[in-house]
């Protein structure tokens, strides 16, 4: 059993004003990995708020694999990668450009997201865009290589 995250992070979504279908997508996916939700919250496009649960899921949590969904785009308010680098200790930059590379010739807007994935402690953190249709296809571009990487982790 792998102990996975979900960190939904979009600001519509925090005020209630949009239903989180991404992080309903990623909940079904992880389940091919073996992957059980123990801990899934949703919060704004915010700096602090978003470095602050990556450490509680990380630090205090231990969660093997954490997901984010949005905030990897060019928008004032998109901040995740930003937040994510300033957490991880490692960055694992082939996750992130497998994710890019498999998915473009889908959608060409794939070059859009500046999804990182990286390292803290024993937990891996991946960064996944915003709509259902983009997460689910980042994560199923990596998904098979994760419980590798999970192992090499512990
Ligand atoms: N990647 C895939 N595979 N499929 C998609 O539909 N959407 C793109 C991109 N990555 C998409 C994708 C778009 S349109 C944007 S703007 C960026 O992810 C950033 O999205 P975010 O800000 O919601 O994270
Ligand atoms: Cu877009």
């Amino acid at each position: 059993m792998r102990r996975v995250g979900i960190l939904t992070i979009s600001d519509k979504g925090a005020r209630g004003e949009r239903e989180d279908r991404s992080g309903q997508v990623l909940r079904e996916l992880v389940q091919r990995i073996d992957g059980e939700v123990e801990a899934y919250e949703i919060i704004p496009d915010d700096m602090d708020a978003i470095r602050e649960m990556l450490i509680h899921f990380t630090d205090e949590k231990k969660l093997d694999l954490v997901l984010t969904t949005g905030g990897t785009g060019l928008g004032p308010r998109d901040v995740t990668p930003e937040a994510t680098l300033s957490v991880i200790r490692r960055q694992v930059p082939g996750l992130a450009e497998a994710m890019r590379a498999a998915t473009i010739a889908k959608t060409r807007f794939a070059m859009l997201s500046r999804a990182v994935a990286g390292t803290r402690g024993h937990t891996l953190i991946l960064n996944l865009p915003g709509s259902p249709k983009g997460a689910a296809e980042c994560l199923k571009a990596v998904l098979d290589v994760l419980p590798h990487a999970l192992d090499l982790l512990k």
